[in-house]
């Protein structure tokens, strides 16, 4: 199946009632148990299951507007994209999956995640535009029916939809290979973005991900090391236990970076200052302060700990920011 009919099936259940403008907010998500390897490339599956945490306001807005040119424009943070960009290519090439009537489109999107955080805008850029484009259209789709679209822009973008813990679920099947929330809260459950470094990344996640696949020899291993992490971080979660989610999930994220060390070309992430950070956290650990790191396709990290720590934490990490993950604001 190609993504023209993979699109076609899933719009078949969409009503149509034709907007001239629209838009939506979708949050950043991190994946505590990490999406790391394509099963179909052209359809964006994953070769594993993921679990991830939103954001809450920290996100993407996009509004969206019917446009008299025969082109689209896209504005990111009040900048228009060069229409020869890689960025302004994936987001055509994800609207020519729904461009019909020789429709075209303005597209505003701004972003308020800190953007040296190395969290992917992309995810709630995605997200946010596939919610924008259900209410421009009137589509009427289901949240299953968004997550499996909003999955072709990118693939972490299935998993923007919603606040709180989601599953991205693995299968071979391309249209049960959708996100869902897992229904639960932690109201005492931080999150803290730390920023060791303001230098961009040497390589795309997208590129490292398919690097690290094709070529680690341990990549075979992956799928066992992910049932292995996500069926504990899930544990944490229901039991609300710290200390089985935040080890699980650092774990997930040291196998990650394993695999990535042991590819052809070696992909390193970590500068000085990450592994300082990681030393720190460990350090922290062994103080009995109950604090766990995460770490993404960038040298910045991301720690997961109690907010009843939130001081200790501060204290030990002066620029960190702190998001609490259920505690929901419209600020934006
Ligand atoms: C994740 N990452 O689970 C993993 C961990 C980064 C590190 O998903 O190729 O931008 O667009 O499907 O979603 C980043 O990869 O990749 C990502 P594509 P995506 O969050």
């Amino acid at each position: 199946m190609n993504k023209q009919h993979y699109v076609a099936k899933i719009l078949s259940n969409a009503t149509y009632a034709r907007q001239q403008q629209a838009s939506a907010f979708a949050p950043a998500n991190i994946a505590l148990c990490k999406y790391w390897g394509k099963l179909n490339h052209e359809l964006n599956t994953p070769i594993t299951s993921s679990l991830s945490i939103g954001l809450n306001n920290y996100g993407t807005s996009t509004e969206i507007y019917l446009d008299q040119h025969q082109e689209d424009t896209i504005y990111f943070n009040e900048q228009a994209i060069d229409k020869n960009s890689t960025f302004f290519e994936r987001i055509q090439d994800f609207l020519a999956l729904i461009r019909h009537d020789n429709l075209y489109f303005t597209i505003k999107s701004r972003s308020n995640i800190p953007l040296a955080a190395g969290l992917a805008s992309s995810a709630s850029g995605f997200a946010s535009l596939t919610l924008a484009l259900n209410q421009l259209f009137g589509w009427n789709l289901n949240q299953q029916a968004l997550s499996l679209l909003a999955r072709l822009g990118s693939g972490s973008a299935c998993r923007s939809l919603w606040q709180g813990f989601v599953e991205w679920h693995h299968h071979s099947d391309p249209f049960l290979s959708f996100a869902e929330p897992i229904n639960t809260t932690w109201p005492t459950l931080a999150i803290g973005l730390l920023i060791v470094s303001h230098q961009e990344k040497a390589i795309s996640s997208r590129a490292a991900m398919n690097i690290t696949a094709a070529t680690s020899p341990f990549y075979p291993v992956w799928p066992t090391v992910v049932n292995r992490d996500l069926s504990l971080i899930k544990t944490g979660i229901h039991q609300q236990d710290i200390a089985t989610l935040g080890a699980a999930s650092e774990a997930n994220a040291i196998a990650l970076h394993a695999l990535m060390h042991t590819a052809t070309p070696c992909i390193n992430y970590d500068l000085p200052a990450t592994r300082a950070a990681k030393q720190r956290v460990w350090e922290l650990r062994e103080s009995k302060i109950p604090v766990y790191f995460t770490q993404d396709a960038g040298p910045n990290l991301k720690l997961i700990f109690l907010k009843k720590n939130t001081a200790d934490i501060k204290q030990a990490f002066k620029n960190i920011i702190v998001i609490d993950p259920f505690e929901l604001s419209t600020e934006r």
